[in-house]
């Protein structure tokens, strides 16, 4: 007797990709190589970014990004991150995976602990408590980390002209979200892919390179 999986088509199952890094690391400029990385091996992937991804998501990511005169509370700040969040998941990641799909994220949870836990300052065990209410069991597969110093990346991004209510935040503020992120990669180092942000382009794109390919043969990963 044949068993129900028999003859089955495999199911291919979606993999979700983030990239994280403080401000002018380079993150939308290596969305673009992980993209084609992919793209060579036969990967399609889903772009999307965080805060944002759904319209309603990206209505709250211009809430949380313009400037504005009224103090903003840290807990006003974290919910609405993990407001935009959760309709991000359920609405667009989980139901793209669901479908077998790729999903690559310009950021995601490791941010609200480096931005809001370690820059703001919010418990970081409130943080996990509501990122295991909201999203249980919920993370990414693979993460790159671009690392670069504080005032390397804020001079990449003066280049740029108008800053959002993130980067006008001051050196300490940038020093901690950087150390957080070093942490979380020193604690989920499978997870969690570390690349030197600060060399030049080409070698920040090879390295990004060679740190998805490295992903990509781990066993089941393109099953
Ligand atoms: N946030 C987000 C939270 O507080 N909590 C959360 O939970 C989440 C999810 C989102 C903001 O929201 C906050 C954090 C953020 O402040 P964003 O758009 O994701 O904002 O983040 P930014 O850090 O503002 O993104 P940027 O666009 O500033 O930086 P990128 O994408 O890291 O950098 P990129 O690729 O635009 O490069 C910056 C410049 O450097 C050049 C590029 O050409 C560009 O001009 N460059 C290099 N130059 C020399 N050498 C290299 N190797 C270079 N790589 C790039």
């Amino acid at each position: 007797m044949m068993s129900a999986s028999e003859g089955a088509a495999p199911v291919r199952r979606g993999r979700f990709i983030t990239v994280e890094g403080g401000e002018g690391a380079g993150k939308s400029t290596q969305i673009d190589v992980v993209k084609r990385v992919l793209a060579e091996q036969g990967v399609v992937v889903l772009n999307t970014r965080e805060p944002g991804g759904t319209p309603l998501a990206e209505e709250i990511r211009s809430l949380l990004l313009a400037p504005r005169t009224e103090p903003v509370t840290d807990l006003a700040e974290l919910l609405l991150v993990f407001a935009a969040r959760v309709q991000h998941v359920e609405g667009f990641i989980k139901p793209a995976l669901e479908r077998g799909e790729w999903v690559l994220s310009d950021r995601f949870v490791d941010a609200t602990f480096a931005y809001q836990g370690a820059g703001r300052g919010v418990n970081s065990e409130l943080i996990d408590r509501l990122r295991q209410f909201v999203i249980p069991d919920f993370r990414p597969h693979f993460t790159l980390l671009l690392d670069i110093p504080v005032s390397r990346g804020m001079e990449r991004v003066g280049a740029r002209g108008a800053h959002d209510r993130f980067e006008r935040e001051e050196r300490g503020f940038h020093e901690r979200v950087r150390d957080c992120y070093l942490e979380i990669a020193s604690s989920e180092p499978d997870r969690m892919h570390l690349i030197d942000a600060s060399l030049p382009l080409a070698d920040v794109s090879l390295a990004v390179r060679q740190a998805v390919l490295g992903f990509l043969a781990r066993p089941g990963v393109l099953q």
